[in-house]
């Protein structure tokens, strides 16, 4: 039999870009989802993304062996995408931790933007690697076929491994997240946003009426929900808040197709109009009054959407016109 890594050329090539390309896709993908089929489906079809970029490195390697000279901007790709890869791993296998005040997915996140910027530079200094009519035929395809399956069994059998060994992975979430006590979860940053000194006599203006947050707390039921954050932890506790359907009274809604939820910094996040019955305007976590980081006096919890939907330092709950889908898909501060 023929050696099957004599064939490495430019179909590697191709594959590799287009997994990596759709890797890095499902990774935001994975980000943004938040129920349990969505979550599965982004964070399995990542997953398998990043197992088939391991997978094409011994064809990758022969290319790179032919190669007359290697750059550093090159190499140095090779190395940011072992970084990021290594953190996925690490994320999923040894669960939530930080070193040096950063988590496992925040080095894979922050590794993935440099490489995107890395490869754009490779692929303008490299030769085209022009797609041809042969590369979808039937035997090309058979061949991805099975380099799927051997992808897939890999998958698989990590998995068992990772359930025998009783790692964390057997253990995470649909989304990826694993486990924290209610009572120690860290108080998270999204991106840039800054814990502000808001008064404790604060007030939350919800549908233009102001409301003092005494009035809200005293009328706060215990909703339990998980937080589920991006950085690759959740935690499960009891919330005491107020329903905004009990806030802001049907007929008010009028023309209104969206809820806009503002941080006293400015950080804001607008939600459908439908949603209203499902967010809560909270005060309390396991009992306790908010502490700063965490949100007080006033922060939104949003049962089934990931963390960064989950509002802090509320200033205003306020109806708009605009849909909720004329948003960044992610926060940018
Ligand atoms: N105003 C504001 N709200 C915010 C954030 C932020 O940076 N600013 N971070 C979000 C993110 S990413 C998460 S996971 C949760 C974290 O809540 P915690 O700090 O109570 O853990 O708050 C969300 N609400
Ligand atoms: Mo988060």
């Amino acid at each position: 039999m023929v050696n099957p890594l004599r064939r490495a050329g430019r179909r590697t090539n191709l594959a590799l870009l287009v997994v990596l390309v759709a890797a890095f896709a499902t990774g935001w993908l994975a980000f943004a989802a938040g129920q349990p089929i969505s979550s599965t489906l982004a964070t399995t079809a990542h997953g398998l993304l990043g197992l088939a970029v391991v997978a094409l490195v011994p064809w990758k390697t022969v290319i790179v062996r032919r190669a007359p000279a290697l750059r550093l901007a090159s190499l140095l790709l090779v190395a940011i995408i072992v970084i990021c890869l290594a953190a996925g791993f690490v994320e999923v296998f040894a669960g939530y931790g930080t070193r040096a005040g950063l988590s496992p997915i925040q080095v894979h996140v922050g590794s993935a933007v440099v490489a995107v910027g890395l490869l754009g530079w490779h692929l303008l200094r490299h030769r085209r690697q022009r797609p041809r009519r042969g590369d979808l035929s039937r035997r090309r395809l058979l061949t991805a076929g099975l380099f799927a399956i051997g992808v897939g069994t890999g998958y698989a059998a990590l998995e068992g491994v990772g359930r025998l060994a009783g790692s964390p992975s057997a253990s995470r979430l649909p989304t990826g997240s694993h486990r924290l006590d209610p009572g120690r979860f860290p108080a998270t940053i999204w991106l840039f946003d800054q814990v502000p000194a808001v008064a404790g006599t604060q007030q939350v203006t919800v549908a233009g009426r102001p409301l003092p947050v005494s009035a809200l707390d005293a009328q706060a039921t215990v909703v339990t929900a998980r937080l589920d954050c991006t950085s690759g932890w959740y935690a499960e506790a009891d919330w005491s808040g107020v329903r905004l359907t009990e806030l802001i009274a049907a007929d008010e809604v009028g023309a209104a197709t969206s809820l806009v939820v503002t941080s006293v910094t400015g950080y804001r996040r607008t939600f459908p109009i439908a949603d209203a019955g499902r967010l809560w305007l909270a005060t309390r976590c396991q009992g306790r009054l908010l502490d700063a980081g965490h949100g007080a006096p006033v922060r939104l919890v949003a049962p089934g959407r990931r963390g960064f939907w989950w509002v802090k330092w509320v200033a205003s709950v306020e109806l708009s016109e605009r849909p909720a889908l004329a948003q960044s898909p992610f926060p940018l501060q």
